[in-house]
């Protein structure tokens, strides 16, 4: 299942317009290791004390593992520091201290972790369940039979670092186009996420990832918040969230053909590929499929002839709202994204 953001009241503070957290700095670190004992046997049989001390366990690592049920990092704005178990000091009779509990950060598959301090990339996870150490516990200090010298009972020190956790979702199709174009309402019909829907643009104030099952098949699809003309220069909600569809494989641009916000869907479709442009080449080169919405509107028939005069790509005709031509456009991003799979 994918996890769903809550629902949430209409109107937003600034602050909380950005729920959808994509980049945290934590603090995490690794265990000690355990001591080892110090400590002697003696009995009757035996004329000096014979060591028999264990030795210390070994500290708890910090592992960073991928959980395909979270899909941001949000909760990592109320906890920052993470630290795995100490290891146990060893006991007399040759006895091993425990060894310290690891620690398990879950973060959402497409998570790329850095070491903030030295700047290095220590790992993406992809898949679920991947999973990688990022700090390592100390050893366990020798006990009395092992150590030669006092120091080596103490236990060493585990890691310490600064991490960055930066997400980018993962999706095989990425939703794009004006805000009210009907982004959410397609989602809402094609797959299992279930986005707020109004008439007003905005509405979706971060992404939201689906599951489109088919027969056969299944493949995923981001909804993300609405473009306008200079986004790319923080205008409306600005390009950030558009990170997120940069692992996509294949764009749907959504366009309201019957322009019911009073523009041109030709003027439409010009600054969305603009924005794309500014943002970056790369999401600009990705395969679009172009998709007229709203077509059980009277308007749109005309706007999309003189659409289709001036664009020579495939446009593919539907209504989000009536569940209109879903199955022709759910074809075509299979198709896509079969022949963009690497
Ligand atoms: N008539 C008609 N209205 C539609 C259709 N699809 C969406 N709408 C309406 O258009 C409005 C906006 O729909 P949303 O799905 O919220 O649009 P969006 O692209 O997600 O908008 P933002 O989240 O603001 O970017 C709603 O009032 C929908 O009911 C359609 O096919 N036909
Ligand atoms: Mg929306």
């Amino acid at each position: 299942m994918v996890r769903q953001p809550n629902s949430r009241s209409q109107k937003l503070s600034p602050e909380e317009i950005f729920l959808f957290v994509d980049n945290v700095k934590i603090a995490v670190k690794a265990g000690a290791g355990g001591k080892g004992a110090y400590s002697f046997y003696k009995d009757k049989y035996w004329r000096y004390k014979k060591p028999d001390g264990g030795d210390g366990g070994r500290g708890g690592n910090v592992i960073v593992r991928a959980d395909k049920n979270f899909y941001t990092l949000y909760d990592f704005r109320y906890r920052q520091h993470f630290t795995a178990e100490k290891g146990g000091q060893g006991m007399s009779n040759r006895k091993k201290g425990r060894d310290g509990q690891d620690k398990i950060i879950v973060v959402p598959l497409g998570t790329l972790t850095i070491d903030s301090r030295t700047n290095c990339r220590l790992r993406e996870l992809l898949e679920d369940s991947q999973e990688f150490i990022a700090a390592r516990g100390g050893e366990g200090g020798k006990g009395s039979v092992h150590a030669k010298l006092e120091q080596e009972l103490q236990g060493a020190p585990g890691e310490e670092k600064e991490l960055i956790l930066d997400l980018r979702l993962i999706a095989d199709a990425g939703l794009i186009g004006f805000p009210n174009s009907g982004k959410s309402t397609l989602i809402s019909k094609i797959s299992n996420a279930h986005p707020k829907i109004a008439g007003y643009p905005f509405t979706t104030k971060e992404p939201v990832l689906g599951i489109v099952s088919r027969e056969g098949a299944a493949f995923s699809v981001a909804d993300i918040p609405g473009l306008i003309k200079d986004s790319h220069l923080g205008k409306g909600l600005g390009d950030r969230f558009l990170r997120h569809i940069e692992r996509t494989k294949v764009l749907v641009h959504l366009m309201d053909m019957a322009g019911v916000d009073g523009r041109s869907p030709f003027e439409d479709y010009r600054v969305i590929k603009k924005e794309l442009q500014s943002y970056s080449e790369e999401v600009f080169k990705k395969p679009v499929i172009l998709v007229a919405n709203k077509m059980d509107l009277p308007q749109a028939k005309e706007n999309l002839a003189l659409f289709k005069q001036k664009v020579k790509e495939m446009v593919i005709s539907i209504s989000a709202l009536e569940s209109q031509g879903l199955d022709r456009l759910l074809n075509a991003i299979q198709k896509k994204l079969l022949a963009h799979s690497s």
